[in-house]
């Protein structure tokens, strides 16, 4: 029997799904015109006043938000409330440097952990569930977003955070958590190290994982679910709409539903900005429907995927997401981490002795993500020293690593070395087999 977290909305009719949606649109449109200058001034450019948003239909006549904007506008001009009222903020990777920022009130926080809910208790979590949460906290989403919503289901939460793989290990077996929430490729690398250990799947109670933050596949799926014999969920999210849980795969395992009465999805062509034909690829689009601190009209996303409108076996109303298959801009995810080459660009630049000819080569070995970056020395250095280079190799590491939050070995080649492209430059060639 399918168990709801809220029965109510997630099989909610098309009918009424359309005028709340309608009904919150129209809201939250008003909200941003009256509170967020950048917003009144991109509908002031187009002449569009909030009277003219009157259901979801109308959602296309809006401009689009972009992750320029929200650099433009760091640390807080986005925000739609007063910081007062801002009980928490989160942020990302931006793309020079400057962190995304997003501020949530108490209401967004309480939707949030709500959509995290209805994805948990959709693939059998409930009050007796252990979650371990190997997602990191800090300003990432993705620990906090599963904890406040194995919170709200009073299961027991594992807050153990990323990393120290040793512990993971002593406490997913000990506390004998039967839910994980983690990275796929941590999800991979987790199941190695319980293998090396000796500790066969049998001695631990794990049942389901809800693994998302980085692209994954149906292989990596078998994997995951061979590796630590549970069964694996898609989940998704960005920390600009909320954080994990934007959308979640049921039981059915067929594509992660929408929580679409709080975050609208719409498809779009990246080139054009024009919306594809009802089930296409293109570029996803969220529109935060409910939310008070931060809430963003059209926000483009950048990844590339398709929405789902055939209902889904377990009976819940919302369209869902078919796997994400790349993303229409630069952004790399490495370790769960995201990162934009011109971060790694703008580190480079500011050390003379090396020139901004790099190419950064993304690996995936034992089953973790590497990043080396082959960075040439400027003309008019000359090294003969080995102890020279090694020396700059770590600087540039270390800045790197402090900058992006993800190490890298730097290589330093002579100059001339790098290929050049003639049309535009191709700085990273991943090899990960995702
Ligand atoms: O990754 C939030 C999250 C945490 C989602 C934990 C799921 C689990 P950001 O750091 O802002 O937020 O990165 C958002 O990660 O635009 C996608 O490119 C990618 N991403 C997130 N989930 C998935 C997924 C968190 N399930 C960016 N499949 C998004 C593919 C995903 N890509």
């Amino acid at each position: 029997m399918t168990a709801y977290y809220n029965e109510k909305v997630e099989r909610m009719s098309a009918e009424e799904k359309k005028a709340l949606q309608s009904e919150r649109l129209v809201k939250v449109v008003k909200r941003v015109y009256d509170n967020v200058p950048t917003y009144r001034a991109k509908m002031d450019a187009i002449g569009l006043k909030p009277e003219d948003i009157k259901s979801i239909d109308d959602i296309t006549k809006l401009p689009f938000t972009t992750k320029s904007d929200l650099r433009n506008n760091y640390p807080f001009g986005m925000f739609a409330s007063p910081l007062k009222d801002i009980v928490r903020l989160h942020a990302s990777s931006g793309t020079t440097g400057k962190l995304t920022v997003a501020g949530c009130t108490q209401h967004d926080l309480d939707d949030w952990a709500e959509a995290v809910a209805r994805g948990f208790v959709s693939c059998g979590v409930s009050r007796e569930s252990i979650i371990h949460v190997a997602y990191g906290y800090g300003l990432f989403t993705g620990g906090l977003g599963a904890h406040d919503g194995g919170t709200l289901l009073g299961a027991t939460v594992v807050p153990a955070s990323a990393g120290n793989t040793n512990r993971q290990l002593t406490l997913i077996k000990d506390f004998g958590a039967d839910t994980i929430c983690c990275t796929p490729s941590y999800a991979v690398y987790l199941a190695d190290e319980f293998k090396k250990a000796g500790i066969p799947t049998s001695e631990l109670k794990l049942k389901r994982g809800f693994f998302g933050a980085e692209p994954w596949s149906e292989e990596m799926r078998v994997k995951i679910e061979e590796g630590l014999g549970l069964k694996a969920y898609d989940i998704y999210g960005l920390s600009e709409i909320s954080g994990p849980g934007v959308a979640c795969e049921c039981e059915y395992q067929a594509g992660p539903h929408v929580q679409d009465d709080f975050f609208y999805p719409e498809i779009i062509d990246p080139e054009t900005l024009e919306p594809v034909e009802k089930g296409a690829r293109g570029e996803l689009v969220f529109t935060t429907l409910d939310k008070e601190g931060m809430p963003l009209i059209r926000y483009r996303t950048r990844d590339l995927c398709a929405i789902i409108y055939e209902p889904c076996k377990c009976g819940r109303t919302s369209v869902r997401l078919a796997k994400i298959t790349g993303r229409s801009d630069d952004m790399l995810i490495i370790r769960g981490v995201n990162v934009f080459p011109s971060q790694i660009e703008s580190v480079l630049i500011k050390d003379k002795r090396v020139s901004p000819h790099y190419h950064i080569t993304i690996d995936r070995i034992n089953n973790l993500d590497t990043m080396e970056i082959e960075v040439e020395l400027d003309r008019s250095i000359a090294f003969d020293e080995v102890q020279e280079i090694e020396t700059l190799q770590k600087k540039l590491s270390a800045e790197i690593a402090s900058a992006i939050g993800v190490s890298a070995k730097i290589k330093l080649v002579s100059c001339g070395t790098v290929p050049r492209s003639e049309g535009k430059a191709v700085f990273v060639t991943d090899k990960r087999k995702i």
